[in-house]
């Protein structure tokens, strides 16, 4: 089946870059940026239901309950504007829900994983970095050496999962150097 525009996953380890390029990609492509990131921290700052469920959780680097991000996630693929592609951005952050998100779109609906790679030591500098500019609750380093322990458990086995459609990025250098990469690299799946 062929499907109108373009369907791509970011993975990466915190801090390699994926909430910048995602951005910057969707924009390009005109399809919707689904962060699950930045739609837990507004649930947070909005004082939700599911944002006081998950604030802790988050501050602490661990992950927010399947079923909470599966149907937020649904629920915003379902909206008219992810008819003609998107983008996402921290999600599926486990097996259980890359299982969960082939339920709902089916299971090749993603075409390309785009998987950002950052040396450990790099990370956890731009990360207190950010700490020092924006004072994000979970940038400190006793919680970003506890969400690389999770990425590497949890999010790590979805390059298995996806196979052939993972396409590896260089993610160290400026933030455009890193950009082209990814747009060239885009480019060859076609
Ligand atoms: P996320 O918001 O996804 O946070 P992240 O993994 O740290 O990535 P982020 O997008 O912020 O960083 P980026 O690499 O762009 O998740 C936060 C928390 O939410 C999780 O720990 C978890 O608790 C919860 N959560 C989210 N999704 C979930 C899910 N599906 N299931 C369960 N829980 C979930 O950028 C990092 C910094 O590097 C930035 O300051 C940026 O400016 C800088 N940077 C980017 N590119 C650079 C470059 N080329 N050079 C130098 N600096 C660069």
């Amino acid at each position: 089946m062929t499907r109108p525009g373009r369907r791509i996953l970011f993975l990466g380890p915190p801090g390699a870059g994926k909430g910048t390029q995602a951005s910057m990609l969707a924009r390009a492509l005109g399809v919707p940026h689904v962060s699950t990131g930045d739609m837990l921290r507004a649930a947070v700052a909005a004082d939700t239901e599911l944002g006081r469920r998950a604030a802790a959780i988050m501050a602490r680097g661990d992950l927010v309950p399947d079923e909470l991000v599966v149907s937020l996630v649904r629920e915003r693929l379902d909206e008219p504007d992810a008819v003609c592609g998107y983008l996402l951005d921290g999600f599926p952050r486990n097996v259980a829900q890359a299982e969960a998100l082939d339920e709902a779109v089916g299971d090749d609906a993603i075409e390309v994983v785009i998987l950002l790679e950052v040396p450990e030591g790099e990370l956890v500098a731009r990360l207190l970095r950010r700490a020092a500019e924006q004072g994000r609750v979970d940038d400190n380093e006793e919680t970003i050496r506890n969400r690389l322990r999770v990425y590497r458990r949890e999010t790590e086995p979805l390059v298995a999962h996806y196979g052939n459609r993972v396409v590896s990025v260089d993610g160290v250098g400026t933030i455009d150097e890193v950009f082209a990469r990814i747009v060239l690299a885009l480019a060859r799946t076609r």
